[in-house]
């Protein structure tokens, strides 16, 4: 038997969050080492552990990933989470990248400045509103099933229930004109593995903040 993936990343959401959430809805367990000093890094960096220099980087089945989009779809595809066919999976990514793109504006707010974070709430209810949530909606509407590819849970629905919560985080009431949304997240909240993560005490992160800023800049030798 494999041992559990290991997980190198920093104490925070940021990228890797989606690999936390993608794992625990599979019901993998995992390890994580959390990057605080400049010296692991270099480890990691010696080892010759960081294709491209970058974390995340996750060690699973023998093979030390990079590149979160890769370490994604390999995990959902280990897990039957990924499709049955090569058409579902262009659904699956289509998808997926929606709420990368969604959950990519909501992770850049921490790191900026009240003026900038003002700006920043407002795109991301319109971007929410108007050009993401629809889709999904509509999707849910379409094929009138539980999840987006119908029957079939897959990664799709995963992220997309990480992409809810965190919009969310930024306003409560974003989902007000999305009933069927609404009730996707009720249920997918239900899904015991998932319950479970989003259970205090789990290795889900909370929002980032300032310190992590500070820490990758340790890590990184920035200014
Ligand atoms: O998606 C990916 O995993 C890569 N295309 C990007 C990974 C990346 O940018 N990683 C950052 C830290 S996490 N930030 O978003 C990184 O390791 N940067 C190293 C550096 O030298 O800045």
């Amino acid at each position: 038997m494999a041992g559990k993936p290991k997980l190198y990343y920093f104490n925070m959401r940021g990228r890797m969050e989606s690999v936390r959430w993608l794992l625990a809805a599979a019901g993998i367990e995992f390890e994580e080492e959390f990057l605080e000093t400049r010296q692991q890094y270099e480890n990691l960096l010696k080892d010759g552990f960081l294709l491209f220099q970058e974390v995340p980087m996750v060690e699973i089945d023998g093979m030390k990933l990079v590149q979160t989009r890769a370490i994604l779809s390999y995990i959902a595809a280990k897990h039957n989470l990924y499709g049955k066919n090569l058409k579902e999976r262009a659904l699956i990514d289509m998808y997926v990248e929606g709420t990368t793109d969604l959950m990519g504006i909501i992770r850049a707010h921490f790191k900026l400045s009240p003026e900038e974070k003002e700006r920043n709430l407002r795109l991301i209810s319109e971007r929410a509103t108007k050009r993401y949530f629809p889709v999904y909606e509509k999707v849910l509407k379409d094929n009138g099933q539980h999840f987006l590819l119908g029957n079939q849970l897959t990664w799709a629905d995963v992220q997309l229930l990480e992409a809810i919560l965190m919009t969310e985080e930024k306003g409560s009431t974003i989902l007000s004109q999305f009933p069927l949304l609404q009730a996707f997240k009720t249920r997918m909240s239900d899904i015991p593995t998932i319950k479970k993560f989003l259970q205090p005490g789990s290795q889900r992160k909370p929002p980032s903040d300032k310190k992590d800023i500070a820490v990758a800049n340790r890590v990184f030798n920035r200014k």
